[in-house]
């Protein structure tokens, strides 16, 4: 059976520290409009899509690192976006920084809302893989500040029903880990949404620059291929006040293949008509998780997060 959903990842041009919300949540619109005059009953944003990828900036001032973080969900400066959703019926997944209240205490996440086709929250994911560091590195040419601006995602990675298929989220480095698909896989997912902001240049260790599409690709077509899932990815793209993001937005179906990419680096909506059935084939064939699996050799995946070399004697 084909089961067609038509879906959109809307690329996100720079968002520059200057840009407020309200300038932000225009383009968002422009883009949900344009994707539903297209037909797409689904769009994905990026991550972190209502600022500019502050985490590069070293900041102290707790004030001055709030301004970043939405404290409810929808808010003034949204709720433009979750009319015109729900006026036109369509679905979105979108990134934000998120100030949480929970048990009294104050916790920030990077976070994906899934919204329903009559602009209600579904579902809500928080970033479990924060990469880059906590500490101030002022001579590097820009900083990678997840660690410090964020925690740990607490939810897992849940999966929703939505439009009669299985769908689930994360955020830009999860997509680099076998492990977040797996997950969502074992769950039956037929199609994983993400946002992400991946930096142009390696400010860390010199990389050949092609690496960074290349790698971006490669995490994102093997998460879908064995998983039989689509996999449909939203980037943030250009230069943010000189700071370069790569990306090469895409949506890749279950067998691996990209069928859809951005070709600028501005707002750009690309979409497909995605047969969310297609991945069904891989997972009842070489991809049988039941058949196949074999959990009694993976328990180091679980027990155990860095190397310990264990060379047999
Ligand atoms: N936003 C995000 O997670 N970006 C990372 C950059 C890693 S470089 C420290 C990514 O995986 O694309």
């Amino acid at each position: 059976m084909s089961r067609y959903l038509k879906i959109a990842a809307a690329q996100l041009g720079p968002v520059h520290l200057a840009d407020d919300r309200k300038s932000v949540v225009k383009r968002l619109v422009d883009m949900l409009r344009e994707a539903d005059s297209r037909g797409c009953k689904l769009v994905v944003f990026t991550e972190l899509a209502l600022t500019t990828f502050f985490p590069r900036y070293w900041m102290e001032d707790p004030a001055q690192i709030d301004a970043y973080f939405e404290k409810e969900m929808p808010n003034d400066a949204t709720r433009p976006l979750f009319d015109e959703a729900k006026q036109l019926g369509i679905g979105f997944y979108l990134g934000y920084a998120e100030l949480a209240r929970e048990n009294g205490e104050s916790h920030h996440y990077n976070t994906s809302i899934l919204v329903g086709s009559d602009g209600n929250i579904v579902g809500k994911y928080r970033k479990v893989h924060l990469p880059g560091h906590d500490d101030n590195r002022p001579d590097a040419a820009y900083q990678h500040l997840e660690k410090k601006y964020f925690e740990v995602g607490n939810l897992g990675f849940p999966v929703w029903q939505m439009y009669d298929h299985i769908v689930g989220m994360c955020i830009c480095n999860d997509r680099r880990w076998p492990e977040t698909y797996r997950v969502m896989g074992l769950k039956g997912a037929d199609l994983v949404m993400l946002g992400y902001n991946t930096p142009n240049s390696n400010a860390y260790h010199p990389e050949p620059v092609h690496l960074k599409m290349f790698h971006n690709l490669l995490s994102m077509q093997a998460g879908a291929y064995q998983n039989g899932t689509w996999v449909v990815a939203a980037a943030k793209a250009g230069a943010e006040d000189g700071y370069g993001l790569i990306g090469g937005s895409c949506i890749i179906a279950p067998t691996g293949e990209i069928v859809a990419q951005a070709l600028t680096e501005e707002d750009e909506v690309v979409s497909y008509d995605c047969d969310l059935d297609l991945g069904q084939y891989i997972k009842k064939t070489i991809f049988d998780f039941d058949a196949h699996r074999r959990i009694e050799h993976y328990g180091l995946i679980t027990e155990q997060t860095g190397v310990i070399p264990q060379p047999e004697d």
